[in-house]
């Protein structure tokens, strides 16, 4: 990438709507005085301690004789929809008036707070003494889109609510507002529910086993031993856990949508369950036992997951398994209750049930004979998804869920055809569309459900997954089932024509969106609205460490931001293909240098802990000379020739430079804390 001059990277990600420069600088002196109006306290409080790293500690009150910083609160319009827009602020920085911000409600406020520490100079971060000069700027700003999320599974390998919080920090820095939680799975049920101890207890361990009467038995490598303080495939949130985390989220101005994944992925809700029957009848209490049951005893159904489970479907057909889920719901209102974040989404999972459920469960069997408008056991998918969406809307709650719970097919990636589920419609239910495999032949199910009328988040495998490796490398872990998801990825999805985002197959050769597309349905102009936002997932049966789990997120969560916050970029209207990705890659530097330069080193600065992935250096020896550079520029490159792997000692590559023919080189990346990337090897 070749160098970018400072004044065309910009200093903000994600990008705001509108930055205007002005003459001269504020100088924000130590200890500032930040002002705030009522009911924008903890704005203030948040933002003091945002800033004590580079000003010290603030003073933070309602009334003071010019403050450095006040915070206010009044309408502020979308500058591109013009209309008063509820996340928008405005933040004006003046030499000599100092600074304020402007928001409609607290959260906007919140994100103006945000580009506030992210324009000043990084290099102020760590010094812990004003003053501090800020460039004079207008900025007016507000999202793209009202959602902008990122998914965390937490079952498959687990991660502490200390681990939850840290990825809530870096979310609300690049103003994302929504946390979907994946609370269960088959590998794991990760939350204590009201009553139900087993589902934790039992469902919520892993270790060796021969029955699965305590623990359920081991998974991803989590071991022998069930114990949570030795075991990542143990451990769950206590009630007190989750409304911490959920007030964290709160005063982040993020929303918690927490999922239980049914009617499969259920396998641990399932274990649990059946431990607690086997107890309760062993105790003679059969109405006890009865009470949630999940599983019908007599079930003789064959099927096979995606992940290899043939018992990992609860029974849809029995009261007892509606009653489950209205207590899980109603105990998770009362959570939330608890924590002053109202539930207003529960996603229900829905993905991926094998077919052959339900095929030969004489309970079934005897529901779908007594009920009308149920034929057989193919019915009984969405018939399930009508009557949990009842339990739901009755409480008020919309019902997220993956693709299927839109479509009439269930099986995800399996189904080859997508018909939307006209009785869902309008009916407070949000797919979240996923499985579209480039080259696979259902990219266009985001569109064909939007047109049909749902909300839905774009949560696209082959630009969003971020449990995907970043390349093909093999010590870049993570899966590659829906191709290589790099850091630019995300950052090149085009969320109106997501055709355009494509470029290679799953396996690497090269697609033309325009032939290849030519039969797919196009999102309507109408429809638009329904694109609701974008979502990053991270899957976790990779994640084997919370710096794993930071490596996967950090910094492909900023391309993701990016996409979901600022406005739509004007290349991603182009219909010549090459042109767009022309104009595309331009836009791409500007981004990269953003993040080299400024949003990796602050990291480091103010968050040096954390385990975010340094991209290797690319690097040639040819006629003696060692070329090196960097994808994100400004990272500086260091490298040996005595087979050591470099550290921030070692000799600093700054241009093309003559090395011994015989010896191997070694590079690294380095961020201002001393942590390099992996180790490239170059042969002469
Ligand atoms: C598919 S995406 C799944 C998950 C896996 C993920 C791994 C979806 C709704 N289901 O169960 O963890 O792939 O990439």
């Amino acid at each position: 990438l070749s160098p970018q001059p400072a004044d065309a990277v910009g200093r903000i990600v994600p990008t705001p709507a509108s930055t205007t420069p002005r003459d001269g600088a504020f100088s924000l002196p130590d200890t500032p005085t930040i002002q705030y109006e009522p009911g924008l306290e903890s704005e203030a409080r948040r933002l003091a301690a945002g800033l004590e790293a580079a000003v010290g500690p603030a003073t933070t009150t309602t009334t003071a004789d010019a403050p450095a910083i006040r915070l206010r609160r009044a309408d502020v319009r979308h500058p591109e929809a013009d209309t008063v827009d509820a996340e928008a602020y405005r933040l004006r920085i003046d030499a000599d008036d100092g600074i304020e911000i402007v928001g409609t409600t607290a959260a906007g406020v919140f994100y103006g707070a945000q580009s506030l520490q992210a324009w000043l100079p990084v290099a102020a971060y760590g010094a812990g003494t004003g003053p501090v000069s800020v460039p004079a700027v207008r900025i007016a700003d507000a999202p793209r889109f009202g959602y902008r999320g990122l998914h965390l599974d937490v079952s498959r390998n687990f991660q502490s609510a200390d681990a939850v919080k840290r990825l809530l920090d870096v979310m609300a820095f690049y103003k994302l507002n929504t946390f979907h939680f994946h609370l269960t799975d088959d590998e794991g049920w990760r939350l204590a529910v009201g009553g139900l101890p087993a589902l934790t207890e039992v469902g919520g361990r892993r270790g060796h086993t021969l029955d699965e009467r305590t623990h359920l038995v081991p998974s991803y490598g989590s071991g022998p031993d069930p114990r949570p303080s030795v075991s990542r495939g143990s451990g769950w949130y206590t009630q007190a856990e989750y409304v911490d985390i959920l007030r964290h989220a709160r005063d982040r101005h993020i929303e918690v949508v927490p999922e239980i994944d049914m009617p499969g992925h259920a396998r641990a809700a399932l274990q649990g369950m059946k431990a607690r029957t086997r107890r309760l009848l062993e105790n003679g209490d059969t109405t006890a036992a009865r009470r949630f049951r999940l599983h019908d005893p007599d079930d003789q159904s064959e099927y096979e997951s995606v992940q290899g489970w043939d018992d990992n479907v609860v029974n849809v057909c029995q009261p007892s398994t509606y009653r489950f889920l209205a207590h899980v719901v109603d105990d998770l209102i009362a959570l939330h209750e608890r924590a002053g974040a109202p539930l207003r989404t529960v996603h229900v999972g829905g993905d991926e049930v094998p077919s052959g459920a339900w095929t030969a469960s004489p309970i079934c069997d005897n529901y779908i004979a007594r009920t009308e408008g149920i034929e057989g056991p193919e019915d009984l998918f969405g018939a399930f998804f009508r009557r949990f969406r009842d339990t739901l809307a009755t409480r008020g709650l919309t019902m997220g869920g993956w693709e299927e719970v839109g479509m009439t097919e269930a099986g995800g990636h399996r189904a080859t055809t997508t018909t939307p589920n006209e009785d869902l419609v309008g009916k407070g239910v949000r797919p979240y569309v996923w499985s579209n495999i480039w080259g696979g032949g259902t990219e266009d199910r985001a569109y064909r459900l939007a047109n049909a009328g749902f909300d839905v988040v774009m949560s696209q495998a082959t630009n969003f997954y971020l449990d995907m490796a970043y390349s093909k490398h093999p010590r870049e872990d993570g899966f590659y089932w829906a191709g290589f998801v790099d850091l630019d990825d995300p950052f090149a999805f085009v969320p109106f024509d997501l055709y355009k985002s494509a470029e290679r197959t799953s396996m690497g050769q090269p697609i033309d969106p325009d032939s290849a597309f030519a039969d797919h349905v196009r999102l309507a102009d109408s429809a638009r609205s329904n694109i609701l936002g974008l979502q990053g997932q991270l899957w976790a049966e990779t994640l084997r460490s919370v710096d794993r789990m930071e490596y996967m997120a950090v910094p492909r969560l900023l391309s993701l931001a990016e996409r979901a916050w600022a406005p739509q970029p004007d290349w991603a209207s182009l219909d010549d293909v090459d042109r767009l990705r022309a104009r595309r890659d331009t836009a791409w530097r500007a981004f990269a240098h953003r993040l080299g330069r400024r949003e990796l080193p602050r990291l480091s600065r103010r968050a040096p802990d954390w385990s975010y992935r340094l991209p290797p250096p690319g690097a040639t020896v040819e006629n003696d000379t060692l070329r090196a550079n960097a994808a994100l520029p400004g990272l500086p490159i260091r490298y040996t020739t005595d087979g050591t792997p470099p550290t921030p000692e070692s000799p600093r590559y700054d241009g093309p430079v003559a090395v011994d023919p015989d010896a191997p080189v070694r590079l690294r990346t380095f961020d201002g804390r001393g942590r390099g990337s992996r180790t490239v090897v170059v042969r002469p």
